[in-house]
């Protein structure tokens, strides 16, 4: 089926039904939250009802989104939903706690652009070409149709924005821009949006880089590196689990390295860990390989062992796939 066609069953599907429950993955991304959000604007407009549910609370830089105060947690609500629509979720896994708001034989409408997706809903909408979910939200907007308005435009910006790295990854091509130049020219400020989730870093943010910075290693070859953020780190500095996000990229922009590695010590026993590669390796096949999944370029997994044991048989992972 073509993107054409799922675009077009979706909208169906959407004018068809009403009280949606729409969800996107746990530890919501710029992405995740642009996606969602503009969907539900979306829904809206069409006189229908939403209701917004996350694991997490939304991490302060995204809470300018319009409608990110209508997002709630699986806890404050006592209902299950048989109409669903997800966003930027590969796998039912990654719903979390929200998923289970959904009935038994609940309709899904599956949208994302993660290659490893795993086309869990009734209908899925997965453009792996695309560079953000955001981008399959508007094309699903235009089929619908519904008015582009600022408010939508800003949610659909922000997670352009975002999923390119500020236009800058590989994902980013000519309808990237093209779109983000549509998107503009419906009101959207680029400025206040790249202020708030690029370059506004909160003091206990700063005393977490810190710490982690400390604990940069890199293997022989100089094309690995890695940093570590063990729980007391969070404790220490009052960070939140948000001012992890995006510390990866230290271990991965240093001059050689071709693959960067976080591993974070969740409560748990358990340890997350996050994959950022430059030119050649593919992260989200290793993501995959111990239970995760993610883009090329960037990719994550949770895994059951210690801090020490996780660097080890990770580490050892990626040296296999770097060095053939
Ligand atoms: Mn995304």
């Amino acid at each position: 089926m073509s993107i054409e066609e799922m675009l077009k069953d979706a909208a169906d599907y959407i004018r068809a039904h009403d009280d949606f429950l729409i969800l996107t993955h746990v530890n919501p991304d710029g992405d995740a939250l642009g996606s969602s959000l503009a969907a539900a604007h979306i829904v809206g407009q069409l006189g229908k009802t939403f209701t917004l549910v996350s694991d997490e609370p939304i991490p302060e830089k995204f809470r300018f989104l319009p409608l990110a105060d209508r997002f709630r947690q699986p806890g404050d609500v006592q209902r299950e939903f048989s109409h669903v629509l997800t966003f930027d979720c590969a796998d039912r896994k990654r719903l979390g706690e929200s998923g289970a708001l959904a009935t038994g034989n609940a309709t899904i409408l599956n949208v994302d652009h993660h290659a490893t997706n795993d086309h869990f809903g009734t209908y899925n909408v997965v453009d792996t070409k695309a560079a953000a979910t955001c981008e399959v939200v508007y094309r699903l907007a235009r089929v619908l149709p519904v008015e582009i308005g600022k408010e939508m435009a800003t949610c659909l910006y922000t997670g352009l924005l975002t999923d390119t790295g500020g236009f800058r990854y590989s994902n980013t091509t000519p309808e990237t821009h093209r779109l983000a130049a549509e998107l503009l020219s419906r009101g959207v400020e680029p400025y206040p949006i790249a202020d708030r989730v690029f370059e506004t870093i909160t003091w206990p943010r700063l005393l977490l880089t810190r710490e982690v910075l400390s604990t940069i290693e890199r293997d022989d070859s100089g094309r690995i590196a890695w940093l570590c953020v063990p729980l007391e780190f969070l404790h220490r500095t009052g960070a939140s689990e948000e001012d992890v996000e995006g510390l990866v990229n230290y271990a991965r922009n240093i001059d050689g390295v071709e693959v960067g590695i976080l591993f974070r010590e969740v409560p748990g026993g358990k340890v997350k860990v996050s994959f950022r590669s430059k030119y050649v390796v593919d992260v989200g096949q290793i993501a995959l390989a111990f239970g995760g999944g993610g883009h090329a370029r960037a990719s994550g997994c949770t895994v059951e062992w210690t801090l020490e044991e996780s660097k080890r048989q990770v580490i050892s992972k990626v040296k296999e796939v770097l060095v053939p």
